[in-house]
């Protein structure tokens, strides 16, 4: 279902891109037969971008970004034959980046009442909705304010769908000037661009960053930072490369030290390094990343929620339950979560209130590198019936009534950004480490969490498919449920 509506928004987007067609210039009337589509350029990396764009120009095409210290440029052309127009000298490689974008995978918000306004009084447990808050006890989070929550210099930035910046839990925390919509692969810094237009996935994300110590709603883990957004998420719910390109640049050039990555490539979407349309993309990704690695930013991501053993892809089986099952043979290891399997980046798994792996939480040993509370809403009821209270409680942005509020969603996507807090403690209590020595630091300091003895799992009684959450953990200390184990914002302070 998931899929066939997520193909369904692609099309869709792909019509809207050609309606903007009418705008671009220097179209030859046989090219612009062919919808508008978005492509990745790479130059040979070190000899800027000149040559390639001017091959771009050659075959009908527009640059709309040039990210010449990777050289990388983003492209839009009609050109229905761009790809072996644009091949040439001065172009390593070209890849259409349309069907390749990543969504978001946003489970439904369960929204709380607002609560009554309390005394603010730097004390997170003395905040309205705390007592909803367990992952924060789960974290040693109250401990952790105790000696700090965190400094304003530290900035994480937010690939995601934008923040509201006029919720009262997160107004004070945003750092507006390194705030960008990066949707299309092109800055743009417009305070109504970087806020939620259909998603409040972002802003849910934030909060448990980096929600104010104000008497008001919840505490986030690291209320003494400050969050840019950075908006990578169009209004479909996709993260196209481009996007995802342009955040890491974004990131890498504002001072932004940390980032968090609630987001992963579809698993019928894999960027598989062996696959030649594939591949450009998985390099300009991985140009970027160096990059802003290289800029002292480290990047924190989730592992999907899929229940999957990504040390093991190839004994993956399943196939796309949208009628059109694939041969998933060649699905090996060459094909890779993007940003989550990337190297150097934090690979974040999930946990419930029981400190158990969430139902959903994808794995795999030597890939998870930490867990963090992402919430677990089966299995309290072994999976009979959805308890929310389960969840995460964070901020919240009704992006129908367009307005801000608190609730509960849970995923992976939640887990990271406790694992991004916990980074920004620890940046803020010992600054000056670079993005290796901060990812060494969070799981040093991360509780170590054996593996469950046997087949594990929580929610027998769902139905959706033999054995559909079972899971099977391996290793010790350091195992692929949990990685290193469940970060400490205590212990990362202290
Ligand atoms: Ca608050
Ligand atoms: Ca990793």
């Amino acid at each position: 279902m998931n899929n066939l509506r997520r193909k369904t928004l692609a099309a869709a987007s792909a019509v809207t891109l050609g309606a903007g067609l009418a705008l671009t210039g220097g179209m030859s009337p046989a090219a612009a037969a062919g919808p508008e589509t978005s492509y990745l350029v790479l130059a040979p990396q070190g000899n800027g971008t000149a040559k390639a764009a001017a091959r771009v120009a050659a075959a009908d095409g527009t640059v709309v970004a040039a990210y010449d210290k990777i050289g990388v440029l983003i492209v839009r052309s009609s050109a229905p034959d761009f790809t072996t127009r644009v091949a040439g000298a001065g172009v390593e490689s070209v890849a259409s980046t349309a069907g390749l974008g990543t969504a978001l995978d946003e489970g439904e918000t369960v929204e709380v009442p607002a609560a009554a306004v309390a005394a603010a009084t730097g004390d997170p447990t003395a905040e309205p909705l705390y007592n909803l808050q367990w992952d924060m006890d789960q974290i040693r989070v109250p401990q952790a304010h105790a000696v700090s929550g965190g400094s304003p210099s530290v900035v994480v930035g937010v690939l995601d769908s934008g923040i509201s910046s006029s919720h009262p839990d997160l107004a004070s925390q945003i750092a507006r000037d390194k705030s960008a919509s990066c949707v299309g692969g092109v800055p743009n810094t417009a305070e109504a661009a970087w806020n939620p237009t259909t998603s409040d996935h972002g802003t849910h994300v934030a909060g448990t960053i980096a929600a104010a110590v104000n008497g008001v709603g919840v505490t986030g883990v690291a209320p003494g930072v400050k969050v840019a957004a950075v908006k990578v998420v169009n209004d479909d719910g996709y993260i196209f490369p481009e996007a995802a390109v342009c955040g890491f640049m974004w990131a890498a050039e504002h001072g932004i030290k940390l980032t968090n990555n609630s987001y992963y490539i579809d698993p019928w979407q894999l960027n598989c390094r062996n696959d030649a349309r594939q591949r450009p993309v998985w390099k300009a990704v991985q140009r970027a990343l160096r990059y802003s690695q290289s800029q002292g930013v480290l990047h924190v991501a989730s592992a999907g929620n899929s229940n999957w053993d990504l040390a093991h892809k190839i004994t993956d089986t399943g196939s796309p339950n949208n009628g059109t099952p694939e041969d998933r043979e060649n699905l090996t290891n060459a094909c890779l979560v993007l940003p989550a399997e990337a190297p150097g980046v934090v690979t974040v798994a999930a946990v419930g209130p029981t400190g158990e792996k969430s139902y959903y939480s994808s794995y795999g040993q030597g890939v998870i590198d930490v867990t963090a509370p992402g919430g677990d809403t089966r299995f309290r009821t072994r999976g009979a019936v959805s308890t929310s209270a389960d969840g995460i409680l964070s901020t919240t942005f009704n992006t129908a009534t367009r307005t801000n509020g608190w609730g509960y969603k849970q995923g992976t996507s939640m887990s990271s950004p406790h694992a991004a807090g916990v980074a920004a403690l620890a940046l803020s209590a010992h600054p000056g480490m670079n993005p290796g020595q901060l990812s060494s630091f969070l799981e040093r300091t991360a509780v170590a969490k054996s593996c469950p003895s046997g087949v594990y799992n929580p929610v027998p009684l769902i139905p959706a498919g033999p054995n559909a959450y079972d899971a099977a953990c391996s290793g010790g200390n350091r195992n692929g449920f949990y990685g290193a184990g469940v970060v400490d914002a205590y212990n990362a302070v202290k």
